[in-house]
C-alpha cells in the first residue's frame, strides 16, 4: 500500500501580510505592494495585495495605474516590494515548518510540502492536528496566518489549500476527491495558465471532470505528447511526485537589538547568530562562499552589505571576523545617520564540505 498523507502550506497574501504585521497601522486599510519600473512615477506591477484590496479589484499583475484608479477613493496603501525581508521572514517559517518532518519540500517563498505519512501512521485526524500546530505556531513566531491542505497527493494538498483561504485548515479524504474536484473551472488545477486554459474552452473543456475524461488523443494533439496527456492525469487527481528535499541557498539570522545602534555595540548578539549560523552550515555539511550583513533601521528601510572570500568557510570565528568587519564599516560609511532597529547575518553560495574534502583528498593522491 503506497498510500501518503502530504500537507501544503501556503502563506495567505504574503508580501503584504509581511508589511501588515510590521506596520500595524496600515491593518484594515487596502495594502498594495507594488514592484515599480522606474520609468514613470506609476509604471509598473501590482506583486500582491490584501483581502481588502483584492475585494476592490486589485490582485497580483494588474498594473499600478489601473489600482490606483480602483482605489482611488479610499485610503490604500501603495509600498515598494522589500524582497529581502520578506525572505528573511520567509526563513524563519520555512525553519519552522521543517521542524514538523525531515520530508519537506520549499516550493516558493511562501509555500511548503510535507509528507507525513509515517508520522501520522496514515492517521488524517493526526495530520489534521499537525496542520494545527503548524498554523498555530507561524501565528505565533511572526503573526502571520497561512492556509494548509491535506490529502493523498502534492496536487491534492496545494488545491485543498488554496480552496479555504485565507487562514483555512482543508482535508481532502480519498473518498472526497471526485466530489471536490469534478465541478471545479479548469482554472483552479495548477498547470493551466491562461493561455491553455483560453484553448480549453474552445475545446469546450469547461470543468476538470470534463477533462479528466477527455480524449486523450485530442489532448495529446493540441498541448503535447507529455503535458496533454499529463493535465488529463492531474484532472483525475492523480500525481506521484514525491516530496523532495531541496539544498538550502543560504541561510540567515536576524534580532532586534535591545537598544537601537548607531554603531558596532551587539558583539554578544552578533556571536550568538554567527554561532547558529556556523552550526546550521556544519549540520548540513556546507560551507559558504559569500558572507553578509542586514541591517534594518528604525525606518524600517533594509540594508545590506555582503563580501566574497576566496575560500569558504563554516567556522564561528571566521563568520564572525567578517560580518563584524562589515557592521563596522557600514556604520562608518552611514556616518551615523540612520539607527539600526535590527540586524542580521546571512552566508549564501553554499558548498558542500564532503566534496570540498574529497577534491583536496583526490588531489593529494595524485
Ligand atoms: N508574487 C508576485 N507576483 C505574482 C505572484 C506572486 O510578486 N504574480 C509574490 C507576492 C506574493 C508571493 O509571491 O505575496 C506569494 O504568492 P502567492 O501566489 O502565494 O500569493 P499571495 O501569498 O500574495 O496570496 P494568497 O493569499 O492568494 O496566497
Ligand atoms: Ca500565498
Ligand atoms: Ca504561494
Amino acid at each position: 500500500m503506497n498510500e501518503r498523507i502530504i500537507i501544503a502550506v501556503d502563506i495567505d497574501y504574503f508580501f503584504a501580510q509581511c508589511e501588515e504585521v510590521r506596520r500595524p497601522e496600515i491593518q484594515g486599510k487596502p495594502v498594495v505592494i507594488c514592484v515599480y519600473s522606474g520609468r514613470t512615477e506609476l509604471s509598473g506591477v501590482v506583486s500582491t495585495s490584501n483581502y481588502v484590496a483584492r475585494a476592490l479589484g486589485v490582485e497580483s499583475g494588474i498594473p499600478i495605474s489601473a489600482a490606483k484608479r480602483r482605489l482611488s477613493n479610499t485610503d490604500a496603501v501603495f509600498l515598494s516590494v522589500d524582497q529581502e525581508y520578506y525572505k528573511l521572514v520567509s526563513d524563519r517559517i520555512m525553519g519552522a515548518v521543517h521542524s514538523f518532518s525531515e520530508y519537506f519540500e520549499q516550493v516558493s517563498i511562501d509555500e511548503a510540502f510535507l509528507d507525513v505519512t509515517n508520522a501520522t501512521h496514515r492517521d488524517y485526524e493526526s495530520a489534521i492536528e499537525i496542520g494545527r500546530k503548524i498554523k498555530d505556531q507561524i501565528k505565533d513566531l511572526e503573526k502571520l496566518t497561512c492556509s494548509v491542505g491535506i490529502a493523498r497527493n502534492k496536487l491534492l494538498a496545494k488545491m485543498a489549500a488554496d480552496s479555504q483561504k485565507p487562514d483555512g485548515l482543508s482535508v481532502l479524504h480519498p473518498d472526497e476527491i471526485s466530489v471536490f474536484l469534478d465541478p471545479l473551472p479548469i482554472g483552479k488545477l495548477p498547470g493551466v495558465g491562461p493561455k491553455t486554459e483560453k484553448r480549453m474552452k474552445e475545446l469546450g473543456i469547461e470543468t476538470i471532470s470534463t477533462l479528466a475524461h477527455f480524449d486523450p488523443g485530442i489532448l495529446a494533439d493540441e498541448f503535447g505528447r507529455n503535458l496533454g496527456p499529463q493535465l488529463a492525469r492531474l484532472a483525475q487527481g492523480l500525481d506521484d511526485e514525491p516530496v523532495r528535499e531541496r539544498e538550502p541557498e543560504q541561510f540567515s539570522r536576524i534580532v532586534t537589538l535591545k537598544r537601537d545602534a548607531t554603531s558596532f555595540n551587539f558583539e554578544n548578539e552578533l556571536r550568538s547568530m554567527t554561532g547558529d549560523i556556523s552550526r546550521r552550515l556544519r549540520s548540513s555539511n556546507s560551507k559558504c562562499k559569500v558572507v553578509g550583513i542586514i541591517v534594518i533601521t528604525t525606518n524600517l528601510k533594509t540594508k545590506h552589505r555582503a563580501r566574497t572570500l576566496d575560500v569558504s568557510i563554516d567556522s564561528e570565528q571566521e563568520i564572525f571576523a567578517v560580518t563584524s568587519e562589515l557592521f563596522k564599516s557600514y556604520f562608518e560609511s552611514e556616518n551615523s545617520k540612520t539607527q539600526a532597529r535590527r540586524v542580521g547575518i546571512r552566508v549564501s553560495n553554499l558548498v558542500s564540505s564532503e566534496r570540498q574534502e574529497s577534491v583536496s583528498n583526490l588531489s593529494e593522491f595524485f
